[in-house]
């Protein structure tokens, strides 16, 4: 609870059973969270038993992909407002009071992982993902006109629930460019939008988006691609 308002996590999970605990853990921790929605997407390794054994809510999701575990959990969180975060260890649980602070003033609040004294030494956050995150964020601020955007690819984020109510259910991308849509859709429906600045540590088990070039390049290119379709559409 956060003032008078009831707060959900979203937590989409891949494969997360060496951090699954620790994370629901620690953002327990921060005092305000009310509940914790674990969305298992076909994981083969003991992530559901791990979860299922703490005090959040395990819901398994078969569309394989980042996009679709991350929708299925805004479908199932009851909470006033709802933080999408990952369990990965690369998230501080009590950087959601820094996104709860903002939540009166507007509906929409995004992590930004661009701060130098907030990224950890051993981040996944080398110059090409700065910069390529700051600038897919950068076209998307301008042809969308949104706030000041620096990071397209931060999972850590906070939507009231009135706010997302309006652009929910058109909500289609189920891969791993995911974020980018949810903004671009939030803009368009009049979501006052902001970013603050967050904390990015070093990840407990294995990346399997920006883990390699590869992985990195196919997102960076889907996101492009969204950011100009939604333009032209
Ligand atoms: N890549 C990927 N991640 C998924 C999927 N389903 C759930 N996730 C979760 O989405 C989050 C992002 O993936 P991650 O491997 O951390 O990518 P990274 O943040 O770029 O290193 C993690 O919490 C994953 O467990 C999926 O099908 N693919
Ligand atoms: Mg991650």
């Amino acid at each position: 609870m956060y003032g008078s308002r009831t707060v959900s996590v979203v937590f989409p999970a891949y494969n997360e059973e060496q951090h699954i605990r620790q994370a629901v853990e620690d953002f327990f921790a921060s005092g305000v969270v009310d509940e914790i929605v674990v969305v298992d997407n076909n994981s083969k390794d003991r992530t559901r038993e791990e979860a299922e054994a703490t005090p959040a809510r395990v819901v398994h999701e078969t569309a394989q992909g980042y996009g679709n575990a991350l929708r299925r959990g805004l479908r199932e969180a009851t909470g006033d407002v709802i933080i999408l975060a990952e369990p990965d260890g690369t998230f501080v649980g009590r950087d959601v009071l820094k996104l709860l602070a903002y939540a009166d003033d507007f509906d929409m609040v995004c992590g930004t992982r661009t701060t130098r004294e907030l990224i950890w030494a051993q981040a996944n956050m080398g110059w090409f993902l700065r910069i390529g995150n700051w600038a897919v964020a950068k076209l998307l601020q301008f042809l969308h006109g949104g706030p000041s955007l620096s990071d397209c690819g931060c999972t850590l984020r906070l939507i009231r629930r009135e706010a997302l109510a309006g652009f929910r259910d058109k909500l289609t991308v189920g891969g791993s460019h995911f974020l980018p849509e949810m903004v671009i859709l939030a803009l368009k429906h009049g979501v006052r939008v902001i970013e603050v600045p967050v904390n990015y540590r070093g990840r407990v088990g294995e990346s399997k988006i920006t883990g390699t070039l590869e992985g990195t390049l196919r997102t960076g290119f889907n996101m492009i691609a969204l950011i100009l379709r939604h333009r032209l559409s």
